[in-house]
Parts: structure tokens; C-alpha cells; sequence
């Protein structure tokens, strides 16, 4: 692994949130591209804080820590993989499921569409079924985007499924989920539209959406 990604590997991995976003300056001074830093840096490094709390060497406090540092880094390279999108794509709610508290491959996905010109209505983490339909009427939304990280929280993507039929609003928009534990066999099971496994796939699976909407 390059120097620099080495070193913000382990700004991360150490929770240092103050010291990750001069790392990730420098990395950048040096002509490392934002999606290589994103790639081969931030997201192993989150995979090996992960992989240290399973092992019972990290507890939640360093599991907490590091996603500071790397919201840290994350905050400086924004720009650049958002970019200037010229034109609207659609409206995107997204928002991490009831009972669920991760927010950083919610954040990535909200950048990538974001990039890919929609206008994103993020309704944070823990949200209610019902949150995402009021905000489906609300904004008019063409695609709603759920993550959920916990099997414990992955039912409530199909309560939310559930809720949009209910409100009768299912036919007017896309339904699409990620998250490390879904797969595109739950996707189908409970009745989405779509899964993609990362963000850049989510904001091309989006736009793939939005043209069948149209269609
Ligand atoms: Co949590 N946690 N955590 N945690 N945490 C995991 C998810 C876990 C796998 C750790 C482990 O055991 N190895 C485990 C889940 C086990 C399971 O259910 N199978 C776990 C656990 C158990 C818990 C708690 C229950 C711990 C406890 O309290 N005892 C607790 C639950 C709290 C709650 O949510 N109610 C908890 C708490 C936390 C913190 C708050 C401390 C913190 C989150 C801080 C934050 O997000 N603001 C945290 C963290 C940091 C993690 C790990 C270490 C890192 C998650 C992360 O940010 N990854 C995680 C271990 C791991 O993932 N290996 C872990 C980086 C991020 C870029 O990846 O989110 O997967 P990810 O997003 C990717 C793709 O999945 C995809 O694109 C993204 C970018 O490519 N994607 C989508 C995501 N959403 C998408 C939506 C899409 C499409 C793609 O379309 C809509």
C-alpha cells in the first residue's frame, strides 16, 4: 500500500480525527485521486475496525472514534466526488432504517447521487417507515434509498416497503437498499426495485431507475 494510504489507514484505525483530514490533505497535495483515498485508504480501514471489534480487541467507544476520524477525512474529499452535476436527475430520500445508527455508507451513497445529479432529501439515521412516506409526499421523491448494517434492522426495509404500499404511493416511486449484510436476494425478497453493493454502483443503479421510471 502507498505511504499515505498507509498512514491514513492508521489514522483511522487509531481514531485520530484531528490528524486524518492532514493525512488526507497530504494524500491529496501528492496527486492521489478522492476515489483511490475513499477506496484503497477510509473504506479498509472501517472494514479493519470492523474486523478488530468482532475479535473483541475494539469496543464500541473505538468503533465510535474511528467513524469520527473517517467522517474527518470524508468531509475533505466531498467536493471532489460530488463535483458540479449540471443538471437534476430526480429526487432521492434516503436515510438509514429504524433502529439503525450507522450513517457512513448512507453519507457515501447520498455524495454519489449527489454527484450524479439528484437532489437528495437525507432524513438521517433510525428512521421511521412512516418518516419515509411523509417525505415521499412531501418532495415529490422519484427514488427512495434505505441502508440498513444490522441483520437485526434489515426487517425494517420491508416495514418501509410495507408502508409506502399502504400510503398508496408505491407505484410513483423506485425502491432501492444496500448495506454490507443485503443482498440483491433480499432485495427481490421483500420487493425493491434495486440493490447495489457500494456507492458508485448505487448512483448508477439510481439513474438506471430513473430512466425505467421515465420510460
Ligand atoms: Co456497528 N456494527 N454497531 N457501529 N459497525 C457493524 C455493522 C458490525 C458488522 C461490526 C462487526 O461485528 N464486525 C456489526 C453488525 C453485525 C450484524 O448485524 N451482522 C455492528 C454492531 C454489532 C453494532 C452494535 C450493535 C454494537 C453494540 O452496540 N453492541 C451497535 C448498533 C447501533 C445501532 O445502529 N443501533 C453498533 C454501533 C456502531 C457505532 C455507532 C459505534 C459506529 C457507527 C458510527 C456511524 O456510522 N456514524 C459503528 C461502526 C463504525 C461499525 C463498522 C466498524 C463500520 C461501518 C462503516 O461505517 N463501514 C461496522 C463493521 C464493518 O462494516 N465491517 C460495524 C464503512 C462504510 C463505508 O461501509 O456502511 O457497509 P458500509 O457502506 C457501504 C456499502 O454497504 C454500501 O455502500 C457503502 C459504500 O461503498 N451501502 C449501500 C450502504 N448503504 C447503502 C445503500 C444503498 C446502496 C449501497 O442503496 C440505498
Amino acid at each position: 500500500m502507498n505511504e499515505f494510504l498507509k498512514t491514513i489507514h492508521q489514522a483511522i484505525i487509531e481514531g485520530d480525527v484531528t490528524g486524518t483530514p492532514d493525512h488526507v490533505q497530504a494524500a491529496l497535495d501528492a496527486g492521489l485521486g478522492a476515489e483511490q483515498i475513499l477506496k484503497e485508504g477510509l473504506i479498509p480501514a472501517m472494514a479493519e475496525v470492523g474486523r478488530l471489534y468482532e475479535e473483541g480487541e475494539y469496543f464500541v467507544p473505538e468503533m465510535l472514534i474511528a467513524a469520527h476520524s473517517m467522517k474527518s477525512g470524508l468531509l475533505l474529499i466531498k467536493p471532489l466526488l460530488v463535483g458540479a452535476a449540471a443538471s437534476s436527475s430526480g429526487t432521492v430520500v434516503i436515510g438509514t432504517v429504524k433502529g439503525d445508527l450507522h450513517d457512513i455508507g448512507k453519507n457515501l451513497v447520498a455524495m454519489m447521487l449527489e454527484g450524479g445529479g439528484f437532489q437528495i432529501v437525507d432524513l438521517g439515521t433510525d428512521v421511521a417507515p412512516e418518516r419515509f412516506v411523509t417525505a415521499i409526499s412531501e418532495h415529490s421523491a422519484d427514488i427512495v434509498a434505505m441502508s440498513a448494517l444490522l441483520t437485526t434492522t434489515m426487517p425494517a426495509m420491508r416495514l418501509t416497503i410495507e408502508a409506502v404500499e399502504a400510503a398508496g404511493l408505491r407505484e410513483r416511486v423506485k425502491i432501492m437498499v444496500g448495506g454490507a449484510p443485503v443482498t440483491q436476494d433480499y432485495a427481490n425478497s421483500i420487493g425493491a426495485d434495486g440493490f447495489a453493493p457500494d456507492a458508485s454502483r448505487a448512483a448508477q443503479l439510481a439513474r438506471t431507475l430513473v430512466g425505467a421510471a421515465s420510460a
